[in-house]
């Protein structure tokens, strides 16, 4: 295995009552390890598993839609876990919220065309924050188990936020109410992650 199902980092409740416990065992149990292991079959036998997701995900259209599929749901829980937080937190960097402000307009701007985008999400996919090479902030979304590192997509950056809206992460607890679910996501983002994320690249 050259890829490994990382740890949660939290228990399955932590994120109750937002995301509850039974969601997140499934969610990491059974579709994130699944995810990893098909992804590494799928390297199997090749010269593949020696590069870098970021190095992988940039030349996917050479790949077959195994690798694309299971790397992505690998790669994307991995940093969709990293971005929810049981600790209610707020943006306390001065540059990602000056940037938000920048390019949205103002925090609820942004709030209310991510949520929208993903709302409107037809079938599985995910909704991001990216950050482009000069720093510019860009909601965006992808199909299945794409992500904006991929060369397959339209619009390519580094994901600093993500949301996963597929049925399978919202539907025991929420049903058809997928709105219910994206409004609670907003209580449970770990935005020192985000802030660590966008940091790394604004130097
Ligand atoms: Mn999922």
């Amino acid at each position: 295995m050259s890829f490994i199902l990382p740890e949660l980092g939290f228990k399955f409740d932590a994120l109750e009552p937002h995301i509850d416990a039974r969601t997140m065992e499934i969610h990491y149990s059974g579709y994130h390890a699944k995810y990893a292991q098909k992804f590494n079959e799928a390297l199997e036998n090749t010269e593949l598993n020696t590069k870098t997701e970021k190095d992988l995900f940039g030349e996917i259209s050479k790949h077959n839609d195994d690798i694309r599929n299971n790397g992505g749901g690998f790669y994307n829980h991995k940093l969709f876990w990293t971005l929810l937080s049981p600790e209610p937190q707020r943006i306390r960097d001065r540059k990602l919220s000056d940037s938000i402000n920048k390019y949205f307009g103002s925090f609820n701007e942004f709030k209310n065309e991510f949520s929208s985008m993903a709302a409107e999400i037809n079938g599985s996919g995910w909704v991001w924050l990216i950050q482009m090479n000069d720093n510019e902030l860009v909601i965006t979304t992808t199909p299945n188990q794409d992500n904006p590192l991929m060369d397959v997509v339209l619009i390519r950056g580094t994901p600093i936020l993500c949301l996963d809206v597929w049925e399978h992460a919202y539907y025991l607890k929420f049903q058809n109410r997928k709105t219910e679910y994206i409004d609670t996501f907003w209580n449970i983002i770990n935005w020192k992650k985000v802030e660590e994320l966008y940091n790394q690249l604004n130097v």
